[in-house]
């Protein structure tokens, strides 16, 4: 091959424009694999020749610039970097070097990599003064503030301390919480974090610590660095004086004996590393014994007592091959991308989800792109990033349909939200969804038809529609399995009960997006009548008080779908009669729950939670969410809460559900139609 000097160069030429894409502009162009594989190839060059090492070379400075914002800590002692390997060959030479300077076997103590960021934190007199992250390892930045709103970190030490104390670890996000993070900033529209390292990164990085505080971020600890005099025998001994001093320390180092004790343990977390809450690349291995340490010593930069054995990367390039979006059970239009299969952290991944057209337009993901992809633990993979040098020239920017790849229906996306949807309620890949809501409690009330027989149902293919449960039979019924007569009888019969019904929960029923079961109650009482509401103009929808724009094109743009009229004509028709709620009359005086305060604790059996509320402040009454002295009646429903002990003690006056109807029957309202229910 070529020159070493000049092959030296070229890779520390790279690697500079790769650490500024990564760490300066936050976009590398290249996955970490291939950035940790270039700088191998460098540091091997550079320990066979040592002359060849310059004080500006990648290896000298592995780390982030740090910046100027923040403010930035010196660290009292540096924060050195790990040497990294992935060969057991590696590993064995690591062991050998280490046996040569005991002059016998050694013993390692063995943790998880954890991905995240290498932060220090400085304890005077027992108090957390300073924390800093790693930087370059000489100076980090100062994120003090930050790091005081991680619950996990002692802002105080437990027991006796030290004048003063450096403790070393890394914050992370854990997948759970990073899989949450992620969700609500997509339904808020804004740009995701593509891994948990990230997200940790950027929330501890925060100019604004309240943001900060708001991120679920937690920290494991693993070393510690100026302890004033303080001495430890071994690695394990000083992880328990963490633990003891309230630090998180992982319950997963182990003491490994030899190479084949650490090659056992790489195994084992390597077989544990997709069941683990949070994200690992490799395993660490430091030689437990502090003195063999310092005999040991250290290169420019890394000690030469620890190494990291990494995992496979769980980047890799590949192509996508087709994006196709998909309609999930509450309509959602979701684009998946299919890839040329490429193996990933020990799996063949052929699929990544590209969430919404926000984040397809953000990364300007299009067919035929090269780009790196990524999974963490069990999560569906990724795309990070195109490679836009590798876009083949005839390709254009995606977008999702503007009409629903399964029925045809436009497609809505509403202001604010970052998700297209289907509205049609007649969607076959909505169908088991719309089904259970239909069915639900809070809706037509239909026992017995929940989640399980909603499935049975559709995939059976008995029903396609939600009218097509008014033409059941029973014979189709007993033929299904698990199924008996009794059980096919008691669903009919709950089926024929719900052709008697109220205006709102039918509407509820629906499923119409921003329609819950106070708007249906608050529209029932404006319209009173389907077929008013289905001919409604958007103008007319949005002067009823408690309709707001929103739900008024929602509501309009549902009736406007010609799917949807047609399933509320084959509902009428197949007998579903919702009734019109009593009116109010114009003069109503005040009856028995006007400016009364209620309280709701447990489950009731007729009403859900929000319907409670809608029968309540339709009749003058507000709910509240606790009880004082100012509440007037408490309702009770079955496994009731703390609250009614609270109305106990108060003597406020309790009732259960069946008084509650009675309540509500004395008002001018009358009782909600409740088909089947003696009161
Ligand atoms: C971990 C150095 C030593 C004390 C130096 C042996 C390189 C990040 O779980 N032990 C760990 C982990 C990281 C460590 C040490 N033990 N150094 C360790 C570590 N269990 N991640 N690191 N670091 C911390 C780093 N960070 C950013 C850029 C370059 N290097």
């Amino acid at each position: 091959m070529s020159d070493p000097a000049q092959r030296a160069a070229e890779l520390r030429e790279q690697l500079h424009y790769h650490n500024y894409r990564y760490y300066t502009l936050d976009d590398p162009v290249i996955s970490d694999a291939e950035y940790d594989q270039l700088l191998a190839e460098l540091q091997a060059l550079e320990e066979q020749h040592p002359e060849l090492i310059t004080p500006d070379s990648p290896t000298q400075r592995v780390g982030a610039p740090p910046r100027t914002e923040l403010g930035t800590v010196q660290h009292s002692l540096p924060m050195m970097s790990l040497q990294s390997l992935f060969t057991d060959d590696e590993l064995a030479r690591f062991d050998e070097n280490c046996r040569e300077a005991a002059g016998g076997g050694v013993a390692y103590l063995g943790e998880p990599k954890f991905d995240g960021l290498a932060v220090e934190l400085v304890y005077i007199n027992g108090v957390l003064e300073v924390a800093a992250t790693r930087g370059d390892g000489i100076t980090g930045e100062d994120v003090t503030e930050n790091v005081r709103t991680i619950k996990q970190v002692p802002l105080r030490l437990r027991g006796a301390a030290p004048p003063r104390l450096e403790v070393r670890g890394e914050v992370y996000m854990r997948l759970g919480d990073f899989e949450a993070l992620n969700q609500r900033r997509e339904a808020a529209g804004e740009p995701l974090f593509a891994n948990p390292r990230n997200a940790a990164a950027g929330s501890l990085r925060q100019l604004d610590s309240a943001i900060t505080a708001q991120r679920p971020l937690a920290i494991f600890c693993y070393d510690v660095g100026l302890t004033d005099g303080l001495t430890f025998a071994t690695q394990e001994e000083m992880l328990a004086a963490l633990r003891g001093w309230g630090f998180p320390v992982n319950d997963l180092a182990r003491l490994c004996e030899g190479l084949e004790g650490c090659r056992a343990y790489h195994a084992e977390l390597g077989e544990k590393r997709d069941s683990l809450p949070y994200e690992i690349d490799g395993v660490v291995f430091k030689v437990n014994d502090r003195r063999l340490q310092e005999e040991l010593g250290a290169r420019s930069r890394s000690p030469r007592w620890a190494v990291a054995y990494k995992f496979p990367p769980r980047q890799a390039t590949t192509v996508i091959e087709r994006i196709v979006p998909s309609v999930g059970r509450t309509g959602a239009i979701t684009p998946t991308a299919y890839l040329r299969p490429v193996r990933v952290g020990g799996v063949t991944v052929s699929r990544a989800t590209l969430h919404n057209q926000d984040e397809i337009d953000r990364k300007d993901i299009r067919e035929g792109d090269t780009v790196i992809i990524q999974r963490a633990g069990d999560v569906i993979p990724q795309v990070v990033k195109v490679i836009p040098e590798h876009r083949p020239p005839d390709s254009a920017p995606y977008r999702l349909p503007q009409t629903c790849p399964v029925c045809g229906t436009p497609t809505v996306r509403e202001e604010g939200d970052a998700v297209l949807r289907c509205p049609s309620v007649d969607c076959p890949a909505q169908i088991e969804g719309r089904l259970e809501h239909y069915a639900s409690r809070g809706a037509l009330d239909i026992e017995g038809l929940g989640e399980k027989w909603a499935a049975i149902l559709t995939r059976e293919g008995l029903v396609r529609h939600v009218y097509d449960l008014y033409s059941l039979t029973k014979e189709q019924l007993v033929a299904l399995e698990r199924m008996g007569d009794k059980s096919a009888e008691n669903l009919l019969a709950a089926i024929e009960r719900t052709k008697q019904t109220t205006l709102a929960r039918f509407l509820y029923g629906l499923g119409i997006l921003h329609v819950g079961a106070v708007v249906a109650e608050t529209l029932a009482q404006a319209f009173g009548d389907i077929r008013k509401l289905m001919e409604a103009s958007l103008e007319e929808l949005t002067q009823v008080p408690g309709i707001g724009p929103e739900i008024a094109a929602s509501v309009h743009g549902f009736f406007r779908a010609p799917q949807n009229r047609e399933v509320v004509e084959r509902l009428l028709a197949a007998g579903v009669n919702p009734q019109p709620p009593a009116q109010v009359p114009a003069s109503a005086g005040p009856g028995p729950l006007t400016g009364k305060t209620f309280v709701l604790t447990g489950t009731l059996e007729g009403f859900t939670r929000d319907q409670a509320t809608a029968e309540i402040t339709a009749r003058g009454g507000k709910v509240t969410g606790s009880v004082s002295k100012k509440t007037d009646y408490v309702i009770a429903g079955a496994d009731p809460g703390s609250k009614l002990t609270k109305a106990q003690e108060l003597g406020v006056p309790v009732l259960d559900e069946n008084a509650f109807r009675a309540l509500l029957a004395e008002s001018g309202l009358g009782t909600p139609a409740q088909p089947g229910l003696d009161l």
